[in-house]
């Protein structure tokens, strides 16, 4: 987050042709053919999103997967807030590769909002790794999970704005536990002043009694 607006950067991680930059120009309304044309380095596009009224600007870092750009994209994970990690379920290298994927980025997303993406789930009879299989990944790893068809424009925008919501939220309870720990912190001190006073009386109602 940073300054009134807000401003969240995400970056689009996995193997390369899993549908990365589809995703990517798909909410962002960019033009872009079927052909597949592999991203080189790292890739950047921003859109402005409606949350409850407040509005959120979404920097969007695509990398290219390909392991040549590993370090030029690596460079790019530094402040993230909203990592989608996509796979090909047509493809289950892509899916047996996520774990390296979630290394790349280990040192950079602890606090990150991880998303998993299934994409090409238009692909029904080439369907490689099932709906349970992508699900109980992203379980095990505190992963959100989504099937998407970037082709039929299916749950694209749902990963974005699941990703936001949940960094307002995180943010939001960080800043409700801070105002509570700021509140006990007082109460320790009000108590420990009130019974320091009561010593004192205690003390002076003694001298006097004498
Ligand atoms: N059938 C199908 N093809 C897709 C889908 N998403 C992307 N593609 C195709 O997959 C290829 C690789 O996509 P691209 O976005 O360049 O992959 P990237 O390397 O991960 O950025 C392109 O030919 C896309 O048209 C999808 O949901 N369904
Ligand atoms: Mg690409």
């Amino acid at each position: 987050m940073s300054g009134n607006g807000c401003s969240f950067k995400y970056v689009i991680i996995g193997d390369t042709a899993v549908g990365k930059s589809s995703l990517l120009s798909i909410f962002t309304d960019k033009i872009r053919s079927d052909k597949y044309e592999p991203t080189i380095g790292v890739d950047f596009e921003k859109k402005q999103l409606d949350l409850d009224g407040k509005s959120v600007e979404i920097n969007i870092w695509d990398t290219s997967g390909h392991p040549r750009y590993r370090q030029i994209a690596a460079s790019y994970y530094k402040g993230v807030l909203g990592v989608i990690i996509v796979y090909d379920i047509t493809n289950l290298e892509s899916f047996q590769n996520l774990n390296s994927w979630l290394n790349e980025i280990k040192n950079e997303s602890s606090n990150a909002c991880k998303i998993l993406v299934g994409n090409k789930n238009d692909l029904e009879k080439d369907r490689k790794v099932t709906f349970e299989q992508g699900k109980e990944f992203a379980n095990q790893n505190g992963m959100k999970f989504f099937e998407t068809s970037v082709k039929e424009n299916n749950n694209v925008k749902e990963i974005f704005l699941t990703i936001a919501k949940e960094i307002i939220q995180l943010n939001t309870n960080t800043k409700t536990n801070e105002k509570k720990e700021k509140n006990e912190r007082l109460n320790y001190v009000i108590v420990g002043r009130i019974c320091l006073i009561l010593a004192i009386i205690s003390v002076i109602c003694y001298n006097y009694n004498k």
